[in-house]
């Protein structure tokens, strides 16, 4: 708690507002405003990291406390993220805090019977039993089987479900591999930056020198980043000069500021295409040095699709300057050949961008116009316009050092690649940006953690994460999320549930008995929420870990281990960056952003628990508190686990037998990473320690000394040797990958590709013609998720039903709503083949005319939060998640369907 203390005089109407204002909330300190202090108010302020977000806490907060009632909250002028400002959800943490729907304290269910709508005969328990309840859980699935243990993990409650003990990490160590993340799957944004480009959590841009930027399926600014740096560096670099165009079915806020090149939902592999081909076929200008010198495109390629190798194994170039074949590394190496066909110890081979050009050729403008819906003259137009913003050749001097400038480049984000083709278009994309030589560079793109590049004997960037090469395969399966068939899976959270329905089907030779959600609601916050319901009835025991509101999870569960709010935490985060810009056009940014963060919140309200406690009381009641404190001495515990301060200082390693709370825990962390000084007392006087942040120079990966000789892969020979390896074990099983998946072996096989490929077969297109709309999802940035409770604050609806025209509503083009008899505000129906919802017309230019649109994440299943909400428009029900709408190789949801729309 900080120092700013005043003294204020009691005023009869400010006094009697907060006594009101507390009476209404029901909070327990409201007596003590109106009885026990008659004459002043004290006044503190307090400071920590936001969490309304997905953004991993990257905003601070100075929050005020008059006699123990948060009263206001506002962006922290310190914290280099947001520099003072605050976007409306993270305002909204008052009321998340005073939030009359919380969970406020343990309770087990009496009623067997589950469903959204059964009164669970709810009985309030002590948290004694509620662990120890808990603790026997666990403790009989650990001695059975641990694998019939299932977790998922959603963002809220981001310290206790990601961060401090890593993702699922505690229960990987007890012997599970059933792990799934609930929200990862709508949001498959990783795949192709680790790929090409060890970049997690995403690709972002150089906000401060981009000239010309192309945004594919991605908010890149206004829409989504809000307070946390995005907006103030989208609009920095409108004033810099950038021209913004945005490709998709939405004229967004960044579109608004530039150029909307409306197209059809999921069409965007066929534009990717269509800009490469224009590149190599038509404008055949693109950076060449960067292609031949800095990609594994000269790499020869014999008839077997693998790299040729010289006698010491390593990869060959063909050298033009003198006609010979060399080392891919050879210092003599003068000018590596990008076409032509060469013989090589009798083996005839070409250089891999030949192959790929060749792979490109039918993919022409007028081809994907058809597609897209966009003219081919502007695709044409645009490929061009990036090539020219690119100034291929020319340099800048950042902080005294000179390095290249590609000041153009193309970004895609969620909404491109959770598609039946998401890891094509994210994959393709990355090498789009390779054309243009603006891979970690200033003006292109760059890892929104921009790490050193993880790279392998060959010098090519080695693909790693979810994209790292599959080499393993079990069978029977053990993971119930289908990993075995997903190895490069994001998350697979729906089929889970499918599988969950009849393990045997699948071959599983157990059965799951114990579900624990950490914060997850997969029933509202992913699509195919019904399987989830239909499954989680399927469990002996539910325990809801860190829940906050009476929501659709809460219905399911037979035990609810709530959590304290965002402001009642003590919490500690390495915050390592966000998904957004990596800069913003300001000098400190990059060096303030990534930092160590404490927030010192004021302590619980209600009969909650610090939902890392919570873990750490199953544990000791289940006699495993050793496996818990073994996993921290050997990860840390103050951030996921590969970017937590490890225990440096072993004096400081945890007893394994003893019990610490969360807090004793971090401290020796501190210390154990730091130094004897630098424990939580030294986090309470420097709650904001900037860490491991980069200079202005220092953000561009492939200009740091290290990285200079490191390769981009235009050639993908992970995902080759991926499928070389995975499609003859799932041969071998026997199971029927069409009936159970919707794709084929044979399409599988095509989708581990090397080169460019372009899937025919698309569910989305082939729905009932009935269905003659697409229906697509866009960020509100007041409604853009649920987990700063949004949905249920009444002052955001109240402002929203004011002055959001799309709120609730379906935006639905003028001519289209015209020509179906539709006016502004009638009420309609949304039908997909999957599911329905409803909201008022909303006419308007900014979406495309074969689209409807319906913004935020809004709708619910369970009236425990309140009737209204059951009204709200609901996308995510509309959507189907199950086999065959799923990417093959990422398994995220497509996040777009097909619909029909009427007058209700
Ligand atoms: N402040 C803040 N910022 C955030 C987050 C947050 O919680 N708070 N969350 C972060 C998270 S978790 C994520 S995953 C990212 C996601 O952010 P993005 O990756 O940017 O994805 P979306 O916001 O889903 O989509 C961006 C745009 O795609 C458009 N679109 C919809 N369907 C299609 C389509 O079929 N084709 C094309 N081409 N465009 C389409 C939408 O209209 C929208 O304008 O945002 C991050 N940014
Ligand atoms: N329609 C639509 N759906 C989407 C998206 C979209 O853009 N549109 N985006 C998708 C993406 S990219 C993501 S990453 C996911 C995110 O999905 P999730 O990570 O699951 O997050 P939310 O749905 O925002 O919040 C989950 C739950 O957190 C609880 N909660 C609210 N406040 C708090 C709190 O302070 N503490 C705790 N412990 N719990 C709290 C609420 O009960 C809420 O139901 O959503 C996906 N779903
Ligand atoms: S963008 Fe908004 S909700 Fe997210 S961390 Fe910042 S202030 Fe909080
Ligand atoms: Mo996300």
């Amino acid at each position: 708690m900080s120092t700013n203390k005043r003294t204020f005089h009691k005023k009869g109407g400010f006094f009697a507002a907060i006594s009101s204002l507390g009476a209404a909330l029901g909070l327990k300190k409201v007596d003590a405003l109106t009885e026990g202090i008659s004459s002043s108010l004290e006044k503190t302020t307090f400071t920590g990291h936001c969490r309304m977000c997905m953004l991993c806490g990257g905003c601070g907060f100075v929050a005020t406390l008059e006699n123990g009632v948060v009263t206001n909250i506002e962006g922290n002028p310190e914290r280099g993220t947001n520099r003072g400002t605050m976007c409306p959800r993270g305002k909204s943490a008052i009321i998340n805090l005073y939030n009359p729907n919380r969970i406020k304290t343990p309770m087990k269910r009496t009623n067997p019977e589950k469903g959204m709508d059964i009164d669970p005969g709810w009985v309030e328990i002590s948290w004694d039993e509620a662990l120890t309840i808990a603790g026997q859980k666990i403790r009989e699935v650990y001695d059975r089987d641990p694998r019939e243990l299932v977790h998922s993990y959603g963002f809220a409650a981001f310290e206790s479900s990601h961060a401090t003990f890593g993702m699922g990490m505690w229960v990987y160590a007890l012997g599970s591999p059933n792990v799934s993340s609930t929200k990862g799957q709508f949001c498959c944004i990783h795949y192709g930056g680790c790929a090409t480009m060890t970049a997690l959590p995403t690709v972002g841009v150089d906000a401060a020198h981009v000239k010309y930027l192309v945004s594919l399926g991605k908010a890149s600014g206004m829409e989504a980043g809000m307070a946390s740096g995005d907006a103030r560096a989208f609009a920095n670099a409108l004033r810099n000069g950038l021209h913004s165009v945005v490709v998709g079915p939405y004229c967004s806020i960044e579109a608004s500021k530039g150029e909307w090149v409306p197209s059809r939902p999921g069409s965007e592999l066929a534009f990717v295409y269509a800009l490469m081909y224009t590149i190599l076929y038509e404008l055949n200008e693109y950076d060449f040095e960067f292609v031949k010198n800095r990609t594994n495109s000269p790499y020869l390629i014999g008839t077997d699709g693998e790299y040729v190798r010289g006698g010491n194994g390593k990869p060959q170039i063909w050298d033009s300057a003198d006609g010979s074949p060399k080392d891919f590394d050879d210092e003599t190496l003068k000018n590596p050949a990008l076409e032509g066909s060469y013989t090589i110890n009798e083996k005839s081979c070409v250089p891999a961008f030949s192959q790929f050009k060749e792979k490109l050729k039918t993919f022409t403008p007028e081809w994907a116009s058809e597609i897209t819906t966009i003219p081919a003259d502007t695709i044409r137009r645009i490929a061009a316009e990036l090539i020219k913003n690119a100034c291929i050749g020319s340099t800048i001097v950042i902080e005294g050092k000179e390095m290249p400038l590609r000041p153009s480049a193309l970004i895609v984000g969620r909404s491109a690649m959770n598609q039946e083709d998401g890891t094509l278009v994210d994959l393709f994309s990355r090498t789009l940006n390779m054309l243009l030589g603006n891979i970690g560079i200033p003006g292109g793109v760059v890892g929104t953690i921009p790490a050193d590049y993880i790279f392998n004997s060959d010098g090519v960037v080695e693909p790693f994460f979810e994209a790292a090469t599959c080499k393993s395969f079990s069978w029977p399966p053990q993971h119930l999320d289908l990993f075995e068939f997903f190895p490069h899976r994001h998350s697979t959270n729906t089929l889970m549930w499918e599988v969950i329905q009849d393990p045997e089907k699948w071959g599983f030779d157990y059965k799951p008995s114990l579900f624990i959600s950490s914060a997850a609601n997969p029933i509202t916050s992913n699509t195919h929420g019904q399987a989830a319901i239909d499954s989680l009835k399927k469990f002996d025991y539910v325990i809801y870990h860190a829940c906050y509101n009476m929501d659709e999870m809460a219905m399911m569960s037979d035990l609810l281990l709530p959590e304290h709010a965002v402001l009642e935490q003590t919490a500690i985060h390495i915050f390592p960056g966000n998904e957004g810009f990596i800069t913003t056009g300001e000098d400190d940014f990059t060096e303030k952003h990534r930092a160590l963060l404490l927030r010192k919140g004021i302590g619980p309200q209600f009969n909650t628990m610090d939902g890392n406690d919570i873990i750490i009381g199953m544990f000791d009641k289940a006699g495993l508190i050793h496996i818990l404190n073994g996993l921290v001495n050997a990860n840390g515990c103050m951030g996921m686990a590969a970017i937590s301060p490890k225990f440096e200082n072993p004096e400081y390693l945890l007893d394994v037998k003893k019990k610490y709370s969360i807090v004793e825990m971090w401290d020796r962390n501190l210390k154990a990473a730091f130094g004897p000084d630098r424990g939580m007392d030294y986090l309470e006087k420097h709650p904001i320690i900037p860490y491991q942040g980069y200079s202005k120079a220092e953000v561009y990966p492939s200009e740091r000394e290290q990285n200079k000789k490191i390769r981009f892969p235009v050639y993908h020979i992970s995902q080759k040797h991926s499928g070389d390896f995975l499609i003859p074990e799932i041969k071998k099983t026997g199971v029927d990958l069409q009936e159970y998946m919707g794709v084929s072996l044979d399409e599988l096989r095509r989708r581990f590709t090397a080169l460019p490929y372009y899937p025919e077969h698309r569910r989305i297109y082939e729905e009932p013609e009935e269905y003659d709309l697409f229906a697509f999802t866009y960020r509100q940035p007041m409604f853009m998720f649920r987990m700063s409770s949004q949905d249920q604050n009444p002052i955001s609806r109240d402002y929203a039903c004011k002055y959001l025209p799309d709120y609730n509503a379906i935006l639905i083009n003028e001519a289209t709503a015209i020509a179906k008899g539709i006016a502004h505000d009638d009420m309609l129906i949304v039908e997909s083949p999957y599911g329905k919802t409803k909201g008022k017309a909303y006419l308007s230019q900014r979406c495309h005319p074969q689209t409807i649109g319906i913004g935020g994440a809004k709708g619910r299943r369970s009236s425990g939060l309140g009737k209204d909400l059951l009204n709200d428009t609901n996308y995510n029900a509309l959507v189907p998640g199950g086999f065959g709408h799923v990417d093959p190789l990422h398994g995220g949801v497509v996040c777009n369907t097909v619909v029909k729309v009427y007058k209700a």
